[in-house]
């Protein structure tokens, strides 16, 4: 139903291995502007419920060469958008609304 779940599969698996490694895939902001309590999100990282981060999230950052997937609703579900401009500093119609999120970095580059 959803071309999400394909890169979900894929994301299980790409971020078993990244776990030795932990590189940041993401910062995502409470505020705008990248204002506010900061959430750093690690690459391989899959968060189906975000307890007190749940539709709060106005601004991201996005590292080099990874791509955060967000849902509209918990457990992946609901529409999804993929983030992968480096910064976005307002998220227009997904600010306060993601509620759970999957990152994942491409494998074999190196990233600082
Ligand atoms: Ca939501």
């Amino acid at each position: 139903m959803k071309a999400g779940w394909m890169g979900l599969v894929a994301c299980s698996a790409l971020g078993f291995a990244a776990q030795a490694q932990a590189q940041t895939c993401a910062y995502m902001f409470q505020g705008v502007n990248f204002g506010g309590e900061v959430l750093e999100v690690q690459d391989g990282d899959q968060v189906p419920a975000m307890g007190s981060w749940n539709n709060r999230v106005s601004s991201v950052k996005v590292a080099e060469k990874c791509e955060l997937y967000v849902f509209d609703a918990v457990s992946y579900l609901g529409e999804d958008n993929r983030l992968g401009a480096p910064e976005i500093p307002d998220l227009g119609p997904w600010k306060n609304r993601i509620s759970s999120y999957y990152c994942i970095c491409s494998p074999g580059r190196a990233r600082d």
